[in-house]
């Protein structure tokens, strides 16, 4: 047994005295939120970071997403996958939008493109795919699917800070990415998000989105919500944006050595990276095959009772929760890329702060 529980993520946080002079400056100007100078530094310098046009943040990824649907008027079905944080599918549901699940790729578990297509209809107006694990999907084949049918592409990608693919940022593609900086997440603002989008028209009517539909002090041009990030989190996450490239290289680091450690181990499968030129290492799923000598719940249960909390990212599938599970398209039938990836899936403990010894630990109890 561990002296400390080691779970699946720990937020990065810099010293609390490098924090101190940010605080101060709130306490000084008094200006606490709707788009302050921090909110206006964030937006600028993660334009920068990213490599992308436009930036518009948000209290979190949630709110992001289901903003995003309504920044581009989407009505009606929206094809999406099954093998995603729940957060997903609500923003349709939210929004008034039915899912339609279709399955997912087997060494990705991206949305497959070439199951796309059969699930289009007349009432079919986006997709929502998700980069998941922070592998990139398939964007060209989704969005030469979207141009022949005249549909919307809205990334979720709440796991994709910093991917980079073939041809740069791959929050670049579609129409829109949604970015998560929730304290589990690569980048976090404690609870964040952002809308990455390409035109500064579109970031307009985003922003105006966020502030209840505000233009000015007395015009309302849209049914807008509240969706503001803070100038706390705000300036967190300039200080956050500080540490990025530590941050980056030792998860880096830490998925080398997962992959290095668990090549000999039979039946324990590392999923392999997607194609993309500068990966985030945000998770590190493993999938547990038959021919290891335990289930993956009997190795979760195993870790478990040595104070090492993997997850099961992503299980139950978002199609088995009550709200989706009477669609037709949520049938396992449909879906069996998914349904089996569901059961065999771990995430393993992956943050900057996780040591050697602990990774040692969490590899020698699979191995052994
Ligand atoms: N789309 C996708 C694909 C997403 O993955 C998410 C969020 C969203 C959309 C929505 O974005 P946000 O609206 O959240 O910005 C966590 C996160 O709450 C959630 O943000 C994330 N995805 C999801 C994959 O993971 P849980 O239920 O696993 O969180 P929790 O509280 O069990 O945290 C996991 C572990 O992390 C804990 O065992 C300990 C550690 N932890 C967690 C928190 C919150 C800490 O050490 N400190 C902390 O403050 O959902």
């Amino acid at each position: 047994m561990t002296d400390k529980p080691i779970y699946v993520t720990q937020p990065y946080l810099p010293s609390l005295d490098e924090f101190t002079p940010y605080l101060r400056q709130i306490w000084d100007n008094k200006i606490l939120t709707n788009g302050g100078p921090f909110h206006q530094q964030l937006e600028k310098a993660l334009c920068e970071y990213l490599g992308v046009e436009h930036v518009a943040l948000f209290s979190n990824g949630t709110l992001a997403l289901i903003t995003a649907l309504q920044a581009l008027r989407v009505s009606g079905e929206v094809i999406t996958t099954p093998y995603s944080f729940v957060a997903t599918a609500h923003s349709l549901l939210w929004h008034g939008n039915k899912p339609v699940f279709v399955d997912v790729e087997p060494e990705t578990l991206n949305l497959d493109p070439a199951k796309i297509e059969a699930a289009i209809t007349p009432q079919t107006t986006a997709i929502m795919p998700v980069h998941c694990y922070g592998n990139p999907c398939d964007v060209d084949a989704i969005q030469k699917i979207a141009d022949n049918y005249n549909l919307k592409v809205i990334y979720d990608a709440a796991h994709a800070f910093g991917v980079q693919c073939h041809c740069g940022s791959v929050l670049n593609h579609g129409d829109l990415s949604v970015l998560s900086f929730h304290a589990t997440k690569v980048f976090n603002t404690f609870e964040g998000g952002a809308i990455i989008c390409p035109d500064a028209k579109t970031k307009q009517r985003i922003d105006h989105l966020k502030n209840f539909g505000f233009v000015d002090e007395t015009t309302v041009v849209a049914p807008g919500i509240n969706g503001k990030m803070s100038e706390i989190n705000a300036a967190f996450g300039m200080l956050q944006l500080k540490h990025m490239p530590a941050v980056m290289q030792r998860r880096a680091e830490i998925d080398a050595t997962y992959r290095e450690g668990l090549k000999g181990v039979k039946g324990i499968r590392c999923l392999p990276k997607a194609g993309q030129i500068v990966a985030n290492h945000s998770y590190f799923p493993v999938m547990v095959d038959a021919d290891y000598p335990f289930s993956r719940d009997e190795l979760y249960q195993r870790l478990k009772d040595h104070g090492i909390y993997g997850r099961r990212y992503f299980y139950p599938l978002i199609t088995d929760f009550p709200m989706y599970r009477g669609l037709p398209s949520a049938a396992r039938s449909n879906l069996p890329v998914a349904t089996a990836a569901a059961q065999k899936v771990l995430c393993l403990p992956i943050y900057p702060n996780l040591s050697s010894d602990a990774q040692g630990r969490v590899i020698d109890l699979i191995g052994g």
